[in-house]
């Protein structure tokens, strides 16, 4: 495993089983994360005080879940000139959809990569920070090949058995 290049923060620990999509898939890759609990609305002061200090510690790109008024990968966008890129946690009373939009709807200026909602979100948000990592790293580049020629190959190998299924 390599030294810590990105930084997970989710708004609650109740996150954490969405989340574990995203720290698996970047072990998988052999990427190393740093993962932390902090809230917009409930840990202001800290969620800033925690991301200056992202950079003097050699993280590239922070990934941000958070669920209903999902302003977190928002606010750190705000405070840190490295990419975002937002994971909106699925909520029990709007699906997620109240997280999706108070994440994706930034204004021009300070963007965030904001995913699909839920656990597809969180394991492509691992995928496109390696993608954006093994921009300069031949190793990871190898990496996302050989995973999407795995991808080809398990829809592929469907097809075998389908005239059993029909
Ligand atoms: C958000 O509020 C968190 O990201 C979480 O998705 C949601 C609910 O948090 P808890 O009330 O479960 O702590 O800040």
């Amino acid at each position: 495993m390599r030294k810590n290049l990105v930084s997970v923060i989710m708004g609650s620990d109740s996150d954490l089983p969405v989340l574990k999509g995203t720290i698996e898939t970047l072990k998988n890759f052999g990427v190393g994360c740093e993962v932390k609990v902090l809230s917009t609305h409930r840990t202001p002061d800290d969620v800033i005080k925690y991301i200056k200090g992202t950079p003097k510690k050699g993280i590239k790109l922070i990934i941000a879940a958070a669920g209903g008024a999902a302003h977190l990968g928002g606010v750190i966008a705000s405070h840190t000139i490295l990419p975002v890129i937002g994971i909106p946690i699925e909520t029990e009373s709007l699906e997620g959809l109240d997280s999706l939009l108070s994440t994706v709807q930034m204004p021009v200026g300070i963007p965030v990569a904001t995913m699909a909602i839920g656990k597809a979100g969180a394991k492509n948000a691992a995928i496109f920070a390696v993608q954006i990592l093994a921009i300069e790293d031949k190793t990871l580049a190898k990496k996302i090949v050989s995973f999407r020629g795995k991808l080809r190959e398990s829809v592929l190998s469907k097809n075998k058995n389908l005239k059993t299924k029909i």
